[in-house]
């Protein structure tokens, strides 16, 4: 028995995902690419997360033996490397590839194909890495690639990390051109730069991150392959080259990497805490212009992390001084989060307690950061279990609380089925007990002395209970990422129907349907104001609460029906996976060279075929059919609505029915 869903009329009926497979493959829509970004994303967070149980696993007591040296180096390169490239990085795609287009009133991204091309290398990239497990052994020299442990060790492991964070690089790369490209060419009429939400303004300077630090890390990645396959010493010492010039050339992209990490985060609790404060952000233009700042700053203090390298009394003093400056712009944020539920009227649904969650575990792991520019204090912290608590902290407490935040809140809209908030809550006190219980005893740990990155410690040296304690907080965890698991599936199948608004939210994204159609708007919307949708509702009475207006915003007759209603959307094509393959089978060949050119060859050929089948594809018959869509003349056009009525058949609940 279908269930009519009381939803704004406007908003035309959901689109029902054309095809099969083939459909998926050579999709073009960000839609559909942001989906893709978000299961891969999860795939290798469960899969980075195995990696974490087995290390917790092997400390859990001394002298552990559940895996040996060898096997452990390479669980915790693989952890690392696995959580930071392929879990943190794509999911921030995969939110910013669904919404960022729709948040500012777009239909879809500026380079379609080129966004496609930009997933397909990101998943080849972290395949090929992922590989080594079958072929040779997993990349042992840890996530950071320190020579002359990552540079001279003989097995092939490191040349998969090299060159798998080549492929990666790319594939960002291209998705930051694509981003900046779009947010500043392809906003909705009246949408100016200080009206876009939060979200955009960070996914645009994580782009602009990205465009600038990629290109420092990738020469280094190029070196190191290099000195491990034709014999240069840029980073041997006895030949005349330099180790610490990687640490340079790492670091100076891997601080601004963690502000890649965090500031998707920081962009989604911004949406996620005025909507359950029922507030507008406070101090909008401080949140922007703070991580504009953090985005900046966060290219001066890459040397922080080589306080221990011998730099010296002179560079360490003034890299420890940009760290603390940092932390202003960091604060700012902070507040303004607290100011933005200050005085408001607070409900803690999922998404809002991750959110909560996510301001108050990133507090820490921001505090213990502050320790770290100390110069004299970071020498004791280095590489102990103290620093691995901070990242932590910062990192899941920070990145992954958020991540969670967003999923909770826009799942309903993606899938137009919400995830059941009673199993949520489970979720949310589960992962938020373990996290504290894996991750506060490692500060403990540390000062005590524990270094990192150690298989084993002998007994009697006062790290026992707190290893078992941290043990059973990372099961905690894993129990509640299977909690949450469950959720998703079951609510997928049969959760409660989202309808466009289920939050009553303030954005554009609830003015489409749940799920959005293929062309997100049936009518290009403007805008005139922060918060737009919000104060098309509501309007504030004498102490400036909200009321509600009875106009409804989403009343069919605001539709100019005398538009021309015709919406040009990007036609599907295989040439970006196309491509995809080709770069990753010239990676393949290239790791067994010499006998590998042939494979590079076959790479090269595959790469020459998409990139000039992609230059010379006739976009009115894509992939060379001619009954594609639209058929003759006109690129894939969806059915078109005539008018309001038909925009919103009567049954407009036919979203998507019990
Ligand atoms: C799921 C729960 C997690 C647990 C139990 C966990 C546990 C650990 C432990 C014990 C180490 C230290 C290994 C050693 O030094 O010997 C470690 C390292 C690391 N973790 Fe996690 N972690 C988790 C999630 C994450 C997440 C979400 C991220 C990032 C977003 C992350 C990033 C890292 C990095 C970068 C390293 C350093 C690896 C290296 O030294 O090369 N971890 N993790
Ligand atoms: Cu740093």
């Amino acid at each position: 028995m279908a269930t009519v869903v009381e939803a704004p009329p406007i908003t035309p009926p959901a689109a029902e995902p054309k095809g099969g497979i083939w459909a998926w493959l050579t999709s073009v829509d960000h839609k559909k690419i942001g989906i893709m970004y978000g299961v891969a994303a999860m795939a290798f967070f469960i899969l980075g997360g195995i990696e974490a149980l087995f290390i917790r696993a092997q400390l859990a007591v001394p002298d552990g033996s559940v895996v040996n040296e060898d096997v452990y180096n390479q669980l915790f390169t693989m952890h690392g490397t696995t959580m930071v490239f392929l879990f943190v990085m794509p999911i921030a795609a995969a939110f910013g590839n669904y919404f960022m287009p729709i948040l500012i009133g777009a239909r879809d991204v500026a380079f379609p194909r080129l966004n496609a091309l930009s997933f397909w290398i990101f998943l080849g990239g972290g395949i090929f890495i992922s590989s080594a497990f079958f072929l040779g052994g997993l990349p042992d020299g840890a996530w950071v690639g320190y020579s002359p442990l990552a540079t001279q060790n003989e097995v092939i492991r490191m040349d998969f990390w090299a060159l798998g964070l080549l492929i990666l690089g790319v594939a960002s790369l291209l998705g930051a051109v694509n981003f900046i490209t779009t947010i500043f060419t392809m906003r909705a009429p009246g949408m100016t730069l200080f009206r876009m939400p939060v979200f955009v303004w960070m996914q645009l300077v994580v782009a602009f991150l990205l465009a600038f630090s990629l290109p420092l890390v990738t020469v280094g990645l190029f070196q190191v392959v290099f000195d491990r396959n034709f014999g240069t010493l840029f980073f041997d010492a006895a030949g005349g080259g330099d180790p610490i010039l990687w640490q340079h050339l790492f670091w100076l992209f891997g601080h601004p990497e963690v502000y890649i990490l965090i500031l998707p985060a920081m962009g989604i609790v911004s949406e996620v805490l005025p909507t359950f404060s029922r507030k507008p952000l406070f101090g909008y233009q401080f949140v922007v212009f703070a991580g504009a700042a953090i985005g900046f700053l966060g290219f001066g203090v890459w040397a922080h992390h080589m306080f221990t390298s011998g730099l010296g009394p002179v560079a360490e003093t003034a890299f420890g001084i940009m760290t603390m400056t940092i932390a202003v712009p960091t604060g700012i944020k902070i507040f303004n989060w607290v100011g933005t539920m200050w005085g408001g009227n607070i409900t803690f649904p999922t998404p809002m307690l991750f959110a909560v969650g996510f301001v108050a575990m990133f507090t820490i792991g921001g505090l213990s950061g502050v320790t770290h520019s100390i110069v004299p204090a970071d020498t004791q912290q280095h590489d102990s279990y103290y620093v691995v608590a901070h990242f932590h902290y910062v990192l899941f407490g920070g990145a992954v609380f958020g991540i969670f935040s967003g999923i909770y809140y826009w799942f309903g809209k993606v899938f137009g089925r919400m995830l059941d908030e009673r199993i949520g809550k489970w979720h949310f006190w589960l992962m938020f007990i373990g996290f504290n219980l894996t991750f506060a005893p490692q500060h403990i740990l540390g000062l005590n002395g524990m270094p990192r990155r150690i298989a084993t410690y002998g007994d009697g040296l006062g790290w026992n209970f707190w290893n078992l304690i941290s043990t059973v907080g990372a099961f905690i965890i894993a129990l509640s990422i299977l909690v949450f698991l469950i959720n998703a599936v079951r609510s997928y199948r049969r959760g409660e129907v989202a309808g466009p608004d289920p939050w009553d939210g303030r954005t554009l994204e609830w003015t489409t349907s749940s799920p959005p159609a293929e062309y997100n708007f049936a009518q290009e919307p403007t805008v005139e104001a922060i918060d737009d949708f919000w104060y098309k509702k509501y309007g504030e009475d004498e102490d400036h609460l909200p009321v509600r207006l009875d106009t409804n915003p989403l009343d069919p007759s605001a539709l100019d029906t005398d538009e021309e209603f015709h919406v040009h959307l990007p036609s599907p094509s295989y040439y970006p996976i196309l491509l995809a393959v080709g770069i990753v089978t010239v990676a393949y060949g290239f790791l067994w060279i010499p006998v590998g050119f042939a494979v590079m060859a076959l790479g090269a050929g595959i790469m020459f075929w998409a990139i000039f089948g992609w230059a010379l594809e006739d976009i009115d018959h894509p992939m060379g059919d001619d009954d594609h869509g639209g058929g003759h003349g006109e690129p894939a056009e969806p059915d078109e609505p005539e008018t309001a009525e038909e925009l919103v058949p009567a049954g407009a609940g036919t979203e998507v029915s019990e």
